[in-house]
């Protein structure tokens, strides 16, 4: 079960093995954390994209590529449900969490930064979201040993933090 952290900060910063990428099925690039990590990382990552996923990604999979210039090693990219489209299922949301940390476990990872995946453009209620996230890592039989939910601004922040008190306290 991996120790859980948050960071108020941009996720293409993070110095951890993995970043994971809240992508789209297409796995060509996209806005919000997608296209920042595509732009910091350079073209290295469109074209690991292309040659490892020609037909793309199925919603609440994940699967890796290089990070090309970004300080991580891996970007683990993972498809979120489109809540503003009718996708509301949370099991396809904490499928994202599990498969990313299952891929992260393949590539024998010790730490992963996450966003809060389908939070931005695809519309989930973002208190649920940051419950879901928090509660399916931290029942994950994950190998990976530190996990930092890496949040944009400070409401965000405010909010994991006050997600994961609890915890702390031996919840
Ligand atoms: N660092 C950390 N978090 C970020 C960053 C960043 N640089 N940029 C945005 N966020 P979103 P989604 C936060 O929209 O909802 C793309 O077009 C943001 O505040 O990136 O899963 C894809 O290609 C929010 O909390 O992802 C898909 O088409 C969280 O990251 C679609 O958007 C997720 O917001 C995926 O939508």
């Amino acid at each position: 079960m991996p120790r859980i952290t948050a960071v108020r900060g941009d996720i293409t910063q993070q110095d951890v093995d993995a970043i994971v990428n809240a992508a789209n099925n297409a796995m060509r690039g996209g806005g919000g954390v997608d296209g920042a990590i595509h732009r910091a990382g350079g073209p290295a990552i469109l074209r690991d994209c292309i040659d490892r996923f020609p037909d793309g990604l199925a919603t609440g999979d994940a699967g890796w590529t290089t990070a090309g210039a970004l300080p991580a090693r891996w970007v683990i990219h993972t498809v979120g449900p489109n809540y503003r489209a009718g996708q509301r299922n949370p099991e396809l949301l904490r499928s994202c969490y599990r498969r990313s940390l299952e891929v992260a476990d393949e590539l024998g990872v010790q730490t992963v930064a996450f966003p809060l995946i389908s939070a931005g453009i695809y519309g989930w209620p973002l208190d649920d979201a940051i419950t879901t996230a928090v509660e399916t890592v931290a029942v994950s039989p994950s190998q990976v040993a530190a996990v930092t939910f890496v949040a944009f601004d400070d409401d965000i922040y405010g909010r994991i933090q006050r997600r994961l008190e609890p915890d702390r306290d031996g919840r």
